[in-house]
């Protein structure tokens, strides 16, 4: 899954895409480098990030949506696209322009119409952990134990989502890495995924860039400062495919044709243990 963001204030690519033919040309780049999936987003989560309204999300995100849905984009494979959203209006009008994903990092919790939504229009939902919200969600964040939390979260959440009558095979299941989490809860969620695979829905995992590689990059030599998100690559193939080992199925990165090759490898190296998890989409 490759990260479209059509923000100004991405924790590591703000601005590079907020216009629309920017965005449309990374789209392409990253479907050229092997994206199965887009993830086109206009609003950033990173912590400490304020919400934008639904006229400016639907604004950015739109008319990068309908280019896609236009197939301008210069590469035969057809992509999937999600839009990471928590509105339900932009999710409806991103279904309307062809998105068949919608991915809400609040897991159906912010819009009340939202479950409903992704019900009625029989499109596939990814839902995602964070505790409290982004503007907060970084100040001392506490848990019993981590990952016992956050699968019985996750569990909760599908129920709901299926009580709402979204078919239990469209719901995708994701930790929330950097979503209101230390270093050493992304590190336990990550070295005990398998617990969240077992649940029996496919895994996404989004560790691409995030800050908890930057400290642990900095622990590793002394510094006191992460080191920057343009030199976290090698700890988001690291991660990824330490996810892939345990069990994730959707990569949502950045950097698509390093972390797709580390995959691939990986994928092979592991043969049958991973063969059910790691697999191009069907449209490619
Ligand atoms: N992470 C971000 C945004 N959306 N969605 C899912 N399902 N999982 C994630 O881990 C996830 C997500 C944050 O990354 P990014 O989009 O690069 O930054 P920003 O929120 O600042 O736009």
């Amino acid at each position: 899954m490759g990260v479209v963001n059509v923000t100004p204030d991405s924790f590591s690519d703000g601005g590079e895409f907020l216009d629309a033919r920017a965005a449309v040309a990374r789209a392409g780049a990253l479907v050229a480098e092997g994206a199965d999936i887009l993830d086109v987003g206009g609003e950033s989560t990173r912590p400490g990030a304020e919400p934008v309204t639904l006229a400016e999300e639907l604004r950015r995100v739109m008319p990068v949506l309908e280019a896609i849905a236009a197939s301008s984009l210069p590469h035969k494979r057809s992509p999937a696209v999600s839009i990471d959203t928590v509105k339900a209006p932009v999710a409806r009008a991103a279904i309307a322009a062809g998105v068949s994903i919608v991915n809400d990092v609040s897991a159906l919790r912010a819009d009340p119409h939202m479950a409903g939504l992704v019900a009625e229009h029989g499109v596939r939902c990814c839902l995602m952990h964070m505790l409290g919200e982004p503007r907060t969600m970084q100040r001392e964040p506490r848990y019993g134990d981590v990952v016992d939390d956050v699968k019985a979260f996750l569990e909760e959440r599908l129920r709901f989502a299926v009580d709402a009558g979204v078919p239990e095979e469209n719901v995708l299941l994701d930790p929330g890495i950097g979503f209101g989490k230390t270093v050493e809860h992304n590190l336990a969620l990550l070295d005990r995924l398998d617990e969240l695979a077992a649940l029996g829905r496919p895994v996404v995992i989004g560790t691409s860039r995030k800050s908890f590689i930057g400290w642990l990059l900095a622990r590793a030599v002394g510094e006191r400062e992460p080191v920057p998100a343009s030199e976290r690559l090698a700890g988001t193939i690291a991660t990824n495919v330490l996810a892939l080992e345990r069990g994730a199925s959707i990569f949502r990165v950045h950097d698509v044709a390093p972390v797709r090759g580390a995959l691939e490898i990986a994928a092979a190296t592991l043969g049958a243990r991973c063969r059910k998890t790691f697999r191009r989409s069907p449209r490619s």
